[in-house]
Parts: C-alpha cells; structure tokens; sequence
C-alpha cells in the first residue's frame, strides 16, 4: 500500500488540477468574483474529503474521473464555509491555510460573493453528466450534497455554532453540533463514492458508520489542535474557542480524555470497515490520520 500521506498528497495535487480548470478566469466585468474564487480554493487545504470520496469510491471500481469531480464539487462547499465562517460577522479571522482570508484579501462584499459563488459552483459541477452518465447517481448526488450542506447540515451545525458563544451546551449538544457542522459533509463525502458506485445497503451502512465515528474524531482533533496548536502548524489562528468562552469537546473533557475519546471513535471507526478487505486500508489510514493530524 502506498503511504497514506503519499495518497493524500496525491490526491490533493488531482483535485487541485481538477479545480484550475473548473474555477476559470474571464476578463469580463466581474473578474474579481472569479479570482476570488479561486484565491479561496486553489494552492491550499489537505483536500481530506476529496480523498474520503475518492477512497470510498475505490471500493466499488468507480473511475477517477468521476469520484474527483464529485470529490471537487465537495471541496467547493467546504471552500465556500471557510470564507464565510472567516468573515467579520462570523469568526472575524485574518489567516487561513497560512494566508489571509478572502475578505482581508479583497474586502467583506467580495468575499460574500465569492463564497455564494462556489457554493452554487459545486451543484453545476456535481450535476454536470461528467460526474456520471446516469441523471438518477446525479439526482441523488445532488439531494445528498443539499442535505449535508444546508440546514439540516453543515449551515445548521454553524449556526448552533454561533449561539453557543452565549448559550452553554453540554456534550449532548456539542455532538450534535459537531455533527452538523463538520460531521454530515465528511458523511456526504465517503457516500458520494458509495452513490457512484452503486454500493449495497450493506457497504454503504458500513460506510455510514465509518464516516460518523470518522467526523466526530476529526472534530476533536481541531478542537485539540485550537488548544495545542501552533499558528505556524495550522495555518490559522489558534486559542480561539477558549478566547469565545466556547464549550468544546476539549473544554468538557479536558485534554486527556478528549484525546482518549478521538481515538477510541478512530478505532470505531475502523471497526465498521471490517466488511471490506484491504482495499479499504487507506479510509483505515484516514481514521488514524483524522486524530494524529498537527493541521
Ligand atoms: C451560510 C453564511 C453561511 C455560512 C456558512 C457553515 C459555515 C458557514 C461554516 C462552517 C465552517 C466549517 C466547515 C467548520 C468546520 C471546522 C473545520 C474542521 C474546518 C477545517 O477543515 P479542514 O481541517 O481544513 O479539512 P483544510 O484547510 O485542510 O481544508
């Protein structure tokens, strides 16, 4: 097997190649928009859920070509909630995959725009028949992408993010903030591949579980990282929860036990592979990366 950091730098660079030739630049009026655009995607991100997609597509032989588009089309929405969560109104952040952030870059307007740009970006390019020749894999694509980014996901996850900066939440509500927010497109993004590859119930229940222990472990880690963290490893700025009064995973269980709940729900979610052989080795990787990851 290939290192996993190999694969996901690998994966990475196709994704990236994937979205130049998406994001194209016109020199029309609204140029700003597209550059923008392809400021707040290109040349930056570990493009985890590209590779989630393109690893859970392996299993069932879907070709590349198809799980990067959908997999782009996933990193897309994700680029777009990074500019948003970093404006003024939201986090009011300056550094971003160790650059600044969109509207520090060009200015609050431009970066609302730019993210509203994206985020219908990704249903043109996720609905396109190049993802699959088959309009019903599309239709589902798309119904599963608007459930895991809207409110009923990601959208809704942020904003009991937002209230919780006054409201206290208890672990309950913090785990099902977390898997609003962060938790249902990193389920999206291993059942995308499912979706192209026509999966059985079974493979794809597997998947399912695999992707929820998955998300949740990968959101502790952030959690961890914004405690132990350092701007340089990050790219972002660090501290910030505590600074907000945010409960988090880390500020409920303390550090240790934080670190002990991110890889048990590692080990978990590995467990829930056990119906594929070794072609699932690189989401088992995936697993153990999600919580030893420093950015
Ligand atoms: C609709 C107005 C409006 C805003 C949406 C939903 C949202 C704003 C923001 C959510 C931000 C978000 C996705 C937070 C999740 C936290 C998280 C783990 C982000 C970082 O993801 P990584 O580590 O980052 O995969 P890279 O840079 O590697 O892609």
């Amino acid at each position: 097997m290939q290192p996993f950091e190999a694969a996901l730098q690998e994966t990475a660079l196709a994704v990236e190649q994937v979205l130049d030739q998406i994001l194209t630049l016109e020199d029309t009026a609204e140029a700003r928009l597209f550059t923008a655009m392809r400021y707040a995607t290109l040349g930056g991100g570990k493009r985890f859920r590209p590779f989630l997609t393109r690893q859970s597509a392996r299993l069932f032989g879907v070709a590349s070509s198809n799980a990067l588009r959908a997999g782009a089309a996933i990193e897309l929405i994700h680029c777009y909630s990074l500019v948003h969560d970093d404006l003024p109104a939201m986090d009011n952040d300056s550094l971003r995959r160790g650059k600044q952030t969109v509207h520090k870059k060009f200015d609050d307007a431009t970066a609302i725009l730019a993210g509203d740009g994206l985020l219908t970006l990704a249903f043109e390019v996720i609905a396109d028949p190049a993802t699959h020749e088959m309009a019903s894999v599309r239709t589902e694509l798309i119904t599963g992408l608007a459930k895991a980014s809207g409110g009923h996901g990601m959208v809704g996850g942020q904003m009991i993010d937002l209230a919780a900066e006054t409201t206290m939440l208890e672990i309950g509500g913090i785990t099902r903030l977390q898997q609003l927010k962060t938790g249902a497109m990193i389920a999206f993004s291993c059942e995308a591949g499912a979706i192209l590859g026509h999966a059985t119930i079974q493979a794809r229940d597997a998947l399912r579980g695999y992707a929820h222990d998955l998300g949740l472990a990968f959101q502790i880690a952030d959690d961890l990282l914004d405690v132990e963290g350092t701007m340089e490893e990050t790219g972002k700025a660090v501290g910030k929860d505590e600074a907000a009064g945010k409960a988090t995973f880390v500020s409920i269980l303390g550090a240790e036990r934080a670190r002990a709940q991110a890889h048990f729900l590692a080990d978990q979610a590995i467990e829930h592979l056990s119906v594929f052989d070794e072609a699932a080795d690189q989401l088992r990787a995936a697993a153990r990366f999600a919580v030893d990851r420093k950015n």
